[in-house]
Formats: C-alpha cells, sequence, structure tokens
C-alpha cells in the first residue's frame, strides 16, 4: 500500500478510501469513451476533509480529479490512465446549508443530486431553474464545473447565471468561503465566474449559494411544427416579442429525430406521426398569473402565428400528464440516439439569426464529404445551440463512420466557428475537445488561459488533461 492510500485512510476513515479496483464504476465515463485508473478514490465529508486531501496530494504530487454524477459528455471527470490520480467524490457532502426566501437564495453542498436541489427550493416554494435530462444524477458541482445549461437557459441563464456565491478549496488546500448571497458586489476581480466551467482545472468547489425564483403559477407546453428551420426562428422571434419573460423553452426536435423517438421509445406518445413538417420545436411558457392566462396568452401568439404563416401546426398539451409526455420526448432524445449506436456528438452554438444558414451549409457539406450520413439535429434553439449530432449512412456500419470522426467534425466545427459560433455551447471540453480548442481560440485567449491556470495551480495537478493543453500551439483556421 502507497504511503498517500495509508494517509488518505488516516484521514478520511478506511471506509471512505477506495482502492482503483473498487473504484471502477466511477472511471468510464458515461459514454464509454475513456476508462482510467486511479491511486485511490476519496468520499470526505466536509470542505475541510477535502483540503486536508488536496494537501495531502500536493505532498506527494498527486494529481486530483474531482467527479459528480459522472454524467458529463466530454470525458472531463475520468482520470487518466496512469493510476496516479485520487479521485475526490463528493458524495458525501450533500448537505442544504441554508434557505434564505427574503433573499431569495439557497446554500447547498457541491454532492446535492440536482434532482434534490429543485425539490429543496420547491418546499421553500420556490423554484430552481436549473433543467436537464441528468438532473436525477447528476450532481450540483458538476453543473457549476461545466457551467450545465439546459433546457431552462433561454428564460433563467446557465448556471453561472444562476450562481452568487461559492466555497472552494484552492490547488494549495485552502478554503475561499466565497459563499456571498449578495446581487451586486463590484470588490475586484469576480473568482466565482473563474471557477464555474472551469472543469476542476482551478479549484474544487465544494458550496454554492444560488438564486431562487417564484414558482410559476401555470406552465402551458406545445409542440410546434414548421415547413423550415428558417421559419421556426422566425416563430422565436414572434414568440419572444409576444411572451416575453415568459416563454421559458424553445427547443429543436426533426422529423427524423420524431421517428427515432417511435422506434426506440415505442411506448412513448407519438405527435405528427403523419405530418410533413421537417422541423418541430416544444414551447414552454411559465406564468405568473393563472392557467387562464397562459392559455390566452397561448391562443393569441399562436393565432397571430399561424395568421402570419410563421407556424404550420401545433399540438397543444392540454394536461400536466400531456405536457410531461412531450418533455419526455425531447428528454429521451439522447437516449435514443444511443439505442440506435454510436453517433458523433457537435455541441454547437452560433447566434440564433445564424441558425438556419449554418445547418443549410453544413448538411451540404457533409453530404459530399460522406454521402449519406444522417443527421439527428435537436436542442436548444432558443440558446442558438444545436446538438448537431450525426449518425452513419443506412447500410453502413458505425464503425466505418465513426472512423471518420475527426475529419467530419472538423468540417462541422470550422463550419460553427465559420458562421460566429462556439464548438462547444454547453458540454464542455474535457479530453474529448481538448486537441481541438488551439484551432479556434486566438493566442491571446489561450495565453491568457493557461496565465491563470498557472497561477491558481502552479504544479498542474489539478484534473491534469482537461480544457487546456500544457503546450498550446496556435492552430489556422
Ligand atoms: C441534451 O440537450 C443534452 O439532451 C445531450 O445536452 C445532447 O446527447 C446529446 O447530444
Ligand atoms: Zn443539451
Amino acid at each position: 500500500m502507497s504511503e498517500l492510500f495509508a494517509g488518505l485512510q488516516q484521514l478520511l476513515g478506511a471506509s471512505h478510501v477506495q482502492s482503483c479496483e473498487q473504484a471502477a464504476p466511477y472511471l468510464t465515463d458515461k459514454q464509454g469513451h475513456y476508462v482510467g485508473a486511479v491511486l485511490a478514490a476519496v468520499h470526505p465529508a466536509n470542505t475541510q476533509e477535502v483540503a486536508a486531501v488536496v494537501r495531502l496530494c500536493v505532498q506527494h504530487n498527486a494529481p486530483i480529479v474531482v467527479q459528480g454524477g459522472n454524467t458529463g459528455l466530454m470525458g472531463a471527470a475520468t482520470p487518466d490512465a496512469s493510476g496516479t490520480a485520487v479521485l475526490l467524490l463528493l458524495d458525501r457532502m450533500n448537505r442544504v446549508r441554508e434557505v434564505d426566501t427574503d433573499n431569495d437564495t439557497l446554500t447547498v453542498e457541491a454532492g446535492c443530486i440536482l434532482q434534490s436541489v429543485q425539490d429543496v427550493a420547491r418546499n421553500a416554494g420556490r423554484l430552481f431553474p436549473l433543467s436537464l435530462g441528468a438532473e436525477g444524477s447528476c450532481t450540483l458541482g458538476g453543473n457549476l464545473g461545466t457551467n450545465a445549461g439546459g433546457t431552462a437557459v433561454l428564460r433563467y441563464g446557465n448556471t453561472r447565471e444562476l450562481t452568487l456565491g461559492l466555497e472552494v478549496v484552492t490547488a494549495q488546500g485552502e478554503i475561499w468561503n466565497g459563499l456571498r448571497g449578495l446581487r451586486k458586489d463590484n470588490t475586484g476581480y469576480d473568482l466565482r465566474d473563474l471557477f464555474i466551467g472551469s472543469e476542476g482545472t482551478l479549484g474544487i468547489i465544494t458550496a454554492a449559494t444560488l438564486k431562487l425564483f417564484p414558482l410559476p403559477k401555470a406552465q402551458a407546453t406545445a409542440l410546434l411544427a414548421f415547413e423550415s428551420l428558417g421559419q421556426a426562428v422566425e416563430f422565436l422571434s414572434h414568440a419572444r416579442a409576444g411572451f416575453g419573460a415568459s416563454l421559458t423553452a424553445f427547443e429543436l426536435l426533426t422529423a427524423d429525430c420524431l421517428a427515432l423517438l417511435r422506434e426506440h421509445f415505442p411506448q412513448g406518445p407519438q405527435p405528427f406521426i403523419k405530418a410533413t413538417q421537417p422541423w418541430f420545436a416544444l414551447l414552454e411558457l411559465s406564468d405568473n398569473h393563472s392557467d387562464s392566462h397562459a392559455r390566452d396568452a397561448f391562443e393569441t401568439v399562436l393565432g397571430e402565428a399561424f395568421d402570419a404563416e410563421l407556424l404550420a401546426d401545433a399540438l397543444i398539451a392540454d394536461s400536466l400528464a400531456q405536457s410531461e409526455a412531450l418533455w419526455q420526448l425531447r428528454e429521451n432524445m439522447s437516449e435514443a440516439q444511443k439505442r440506435a449506436g454510436r453517433n458523433m456528438k457537435h455541441d454547437i452554438s452560433v447566434p440564433i439569426s445564424r441558425v438556419a444558414e449554418f445547418v443549410e451549409h453544413t448538411n451540404a457539406l457533409l453530404q459530399a464529404h460522406f454521402p449519406g450520413v444522417r443527421h439527428y439535429t435537436f436542442g436548444h434553439l432558443g440558446d442558438g445551440n444545436l446538438h448537431y449530432n450525426v449518425a452513419h449512412p443506412i447500410g453502413s456500419t458505425v464503425e466505418a463512420h465513426m472512423a471518420h470522426y475527426e475529419a467530419l467534425s472538423l468540417l462541422v466545427h470550422d463550419s460553427a466557428h465559420a458562421h460566429g459560433g462556439s464548438i462547444s455551447a454547453e458540454h464542455g471540453i474535457g479530453q474529448r475537445k481538448l486537441a481541438m480548442l488551439p484551432r479556434y481560440k486566438s493566442a491571446v485567449e489561450l495565453d491568457l488561459m493557461q496565465r491563470i491556470k498557472q497561477a491558481l495551480d502552479p504544479r498542474g495537478l489539478l484534473n491534469p488533461g482537461k480544457v487546456l493543453l500544457s503546450q498550446n500551439v496556435k492552430g489556422n483556421v
């Protein structure tokens, strides 16, 4: 047994330190792309113990990888295969530290499951709006580390916008208590925003003070059909003007996505089965007045859109159960694709005004270079964030298709970049997109990122091999 392993056992108690073999469930990422190894996996009980673990790792020069619910798609929470890292699991740190309804804030520890944070807020008569498919198993720490987006960003923003304060253990094992519930605090550099989205490479987030919102009095959901993506974008503009801040979500699906959902979830709803329209969007409205107020707004805005030919068809949920069933469709999309076999995921964003142009241009480009590939484009149209996923051509194999990953994703990412977009809108960089980043960031930006990393983690022990290459070489686009 190594000295570090014994030291960790002494610090946390033997039952909270696992060997590499015992830690096996944490060592493969959700997609099955990466398999790592560790010296130990540890489950500290509180922030002081996290800080003590970090100090011990520093003494032994051991890398530290923090993992939440292991639901990420970029391999950010999977250690490398060297077996030298200590994996930090915050599952025992799932306490609610404070609910302050007058200040509309909630302070919770990083190991809380997102759904339980939503429940705590609801039980206090408030809404914590972060919402994503993995909410039953992802943790708040993971959401903060990756600045998670999800389906309510349109109305409430990303995790970053929902966070007022943080508690962080630094790379040196100090504790920074920045759990401030302030909406205004202009006292220098914003350290909070540095740690959010840093994927465990700058510090370890152990707790956060989050913003709460009023619980909506009513919700209205509709699945809308469009003749073109351009029409969906035009409708979105109309819906923003008509619904204002009540417009909570606008999620894109295609006819091919609906067909895939029917195939892999045959028990689920089968809307628009005979529709000829190629594009669909799930729209949700949150209303702070009443059901009838929400219905009236719906009727007015959708009616005007029909008259202006901004909308081809609409299926309005007439019960909570129907609304949940429609949402289930959207939330099952990732799983439906998984069941269909591996595909190439591209989590891109472009300005909403350029979404239709991006899709038309990139679809044509891919068909020219990789004839027959199938497009499953869905996601958060209201945020300009598309999951531009590409599956193998009929008659070809998944393996043959995946062999083209680098060449194909280069075309997609170059196209997103050329349309003023990003190669990772919400899933982060992790190890999956690490080598791609230098191609799309300026030398100045990469250098600033490197200097921040160097300043906060000079020994490079926090989540090495993620987000930043140790030597970034600027590519050319
Ligand atoms: C979603 O919006 C997730 O469903 C996953 O971000 C997207 O599987 C994907 O490509
Ligand atoms: Zn998404």
